[in-house]
């Protein structure tokens, strides 16, 4: 299996996150995937490929023109503003407010399309933003070309970002741009499998009215954790998407054997579908020293389900998302993909 992976990563180096009320060094961090890369290289899993530009084209088929506009702009905008500190939202159109518009002012745009607070818009971020989404647009091309699979180291992550919404560390939502690509080059139904510790809210919110893509998430329960307003099991998709949303919401302390039953049943949901690609987003931030997560896998356990995933016998195209237990983020995002290979 390929990977795509691009130094433009780097560009995304905020020197702050929001974290029980102290600004703290990011978790999302750019040591994260030089450690999974060179765990990939020792382990001689396959060939390291840089990255090609698409342009902003395929993402446009996922964001709105005003988010982009946004993103675009933000660390310019706020920079002017001569503040010391990075661009971080404190206003929101929370209940009882507007959302009809959003404001001129940089301060007011940044809580319109923010979800939460944590993430930090830094010089570069945009650049990086572009970078991953063409990674993982890269990878796509490889699984369009007739590979079986294909891993998108990408940095950020994407799933938490909406149609026009960023937070959770995410700006452009790849494992989402990746799936529409696929729709775009002909294929009729495409299924996101979401692994990561956390719901993939933005990738729900982008595809939960169609019928195109099945999403399902396993996570932990939002009655619990981030991004908790979206994510319960009762949400299945909207009108035309009605049934094609599957969210498996998991309690604190959750062990592989519990989060293996619910990955059978997403498993199961996704061959019913009739899926041509499977995209996963690959959060390895289940692990049970994760900082920020509340599961219990163990590192051989990732091995284990990426050999269930070989399963389904489709294309697939590993998308990374989260996993800040960077010692281990190697060996257990390369376990998955092992299994996977192996199976
Ligand atoms: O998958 N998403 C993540 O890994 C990021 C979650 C951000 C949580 C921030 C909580 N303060
Ligand atoms: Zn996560």
């Amino acid at each position: 299996m390929d990977l795509i992976y691009s130094e433009r990563h780097r560009l995304r180096d905020p020197r702050t996150e929001l974290n029980g009320g102290e600004l703290v060094t990011p978790f999302e961090c750019p040591a994260r995937v030089e450690t999974i890369l060179a765990r990939f290289r020792a382990r001689g899993l396959g060939t390291v490929r840089a990255e090609q530009a698409f342009g902003l084209d395929p993402v446009r088929r996922v964001h709105d023109a005003d988010y982009l506009t946004f993103l675009q702009s933000a660390w310019e905008e706020w920079a002017a503003l001569g503040y010391d500190g990075e661009a971080i939202p404190s206003i929101w159109p929370s209940r009882r407010m507007s959302l009809s518009r959003p404001p001129r002012d940089i301060e007011g745009r940044l809580g319109y399309y923010a979800l939460a607070a944590e993430t930090a818009i830094s010089p570069g971020t945009w650049e990086a933003a572009c970078a991953s989404a063409d990674v993982a647009l890269s990878a796509q091309a490889l699984i369009a070309n007739g590979a079986r699979a294909a891993f998108a180291l990408c940095r950020p992550p994407g799933h938490h970002a909406a149609q026009d919404m960023y937070g959770g560390y995410c700006f452009l939502n790849n494992a989402a741009i990746a799936a529409q690509a696929c729709l775009d080059q002909g294929a009729d139904r495409v299924a996101i499998l979401d692994v990561d510790f956390h719901h993939g809210n933005g990738t729900q919110a982008i595809f939960e009215e169609r019928a195109d893509v099945f999403f399902a998430s396993i996570h932990g329960d939002p009655e619990d954790a981030f991004p908790y307003y979206l994510g319960s099991a009762a949400e299945t998709g909207r009108g035309l998407g009605e049934g094609s949303t599957l969210n498996l919401p998991l309690p604190p302390q959750t062990g592989f054997e519990r989060w293996r039953e619910a990955l059978s049943a997403a498993l199961s949901a996704i061959a019913a579908y009739g899926a041509q690609a499977l995209i996963v987003s690959l959060g390895v931030d289940t692990y049970k020293d994760d900082p920020i997560s509340f599961f219990r896998l163990e590192s051989e356990d990732f091995r284990r389900y990426g050999a269930d995933l070989a399963g389904l016998h489709l294309p697939t195209l590993f998308v990374m998302e989260g996993g800040y237990a960077v010692a281990e983020i190697g060996i257990n995002t390369v376990n998955v993909l092992e299994g996977f290979e192996d199976a």
